[in-house]
């Protein structure tokens, strides 16, 4: 059976799941989206992901034409639908179809599109050996013109530096930001372990605040980590005793090298290891 896309209330089949070229989504990248997960059929963090995705539509001043528990339920239902038991889900609302111009105003029908889908995982033998990443020479979006806590379809900035990353080799990038601090990677929130302490950069340097790094930065401190949201540089990453990163895609992923520096004993560290392992089984109990 082919699958099933949900667009606007109704189910459809995906080749059937389609949009105008009108939509300022596609003209402009105007639209949010999330990237949720699902294990054993159950979406992890749904309300946290649902709040996220409709505070991306108030900062865009998109009006999302259904409640939070209705965009739940639908979120629930795709996952149902297509009998997905460990699976990626996207749920994109754009601006809806409008006029060869910028003004949002002139779209009067927001299109709410979920696609739930397998999950592609990354090879299991990269958690095992840690990632090695480069710092890309994009920086993140300044949080005055486009904020990274704004999760909207326009994730150029994001795909620039990851394009970089993949010319070297790397499945992802390290971004700073406009002051140089260090920020985020392209789909993944970074941390890093120093003397026993988890250090992870601020919101405030400009990040999207990740779900899974807040279900980490809770696991942490669950297990008396002391845990630090500070500025964070390159040099305090070249020297990190361990570094890994965290994402719904990834959970959590050790990193082994920065710009060919070795971080730590070169290996994922014991603390890396322990989270993502209690974050393995968060995610599935
Ligand atoms: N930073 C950025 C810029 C992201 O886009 C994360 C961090 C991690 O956040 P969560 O809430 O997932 O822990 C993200 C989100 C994909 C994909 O298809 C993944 C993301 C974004 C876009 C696409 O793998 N990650």
């Amino acid at each position: 059976m082919s699958r099933q896309v949900y667009i606007n209330g109704k189910f459809v089949p995906a080749e059937q799941a389609t949009v105008s070229v009108f939509d300022h989504g596609l003209l402009y990248g105007d639209g949010v989206f999330e990237g949720l997960r699902s294990y054993n059929s159950k979406v992890f963090r749904l309300e946290q992901h649902v709040r996220r995705l409709y505070e991306s539509a108030e900062a865009i001043r998109l009006e999302i034409p259904m409640s939070q528990a209705a965009m739940g339920e639908a979120i629930d239902l795709s996952v149902q639908t297509n009998g997905i038991e460990d699976g990626y889900i996207r749920a994109v609302v754009t601006r809806g179809a409008g006029t060869l111009g910028l003004d949002p105003n002139r779209c009067h029908d927001p299109q709410v599109i979920i696609i739930a889908d397998a999950i592609a995982l990354y090879p299991e033998e990269l958690y095992e050996k840690g990632l090695e990443i480069i710092t890309s020479s994009v920086i993140r979006n300044h949080p005055a013109a486009l904020n990274p806590c704004i999760k909207s379809l326009n994730y150029l900035n994001n795909i620039l530096a990851k394009i970089e990353g993949l010319e070297a080799g790397c499945i992802e990038a390290l971004m700073l930001n406009h002051k140089g601090e260090v920020a985020e990677c392209t789909g993944d929130n970074l941390f890093l372990v120093r003397d026993g302490q988890l250090l992870t950069p601020p919101l405030d340097a400009g990040i999207l605040g990740g779900i899974t790094r807040g279900a980490v930065i809770e696991l942490a401190r669950e297990t008396g980590l002391e845990v630090l949201e500070t500025t964070l540089s390159q040099d305090d990453v070249y020297a990190a005793d361990e570094c890994f990163l965290t994402g719904t895609a990834a959970e959590v992923i050790p990193v082994v090298k920065v710009d060919d520096r070795s971080i730590g004993t070169g290996k994922p560290g014991p603390i890396t290891l322990d989270l993502k392992e209690r974050f393995h089984r968060l995610a599935r109990e």
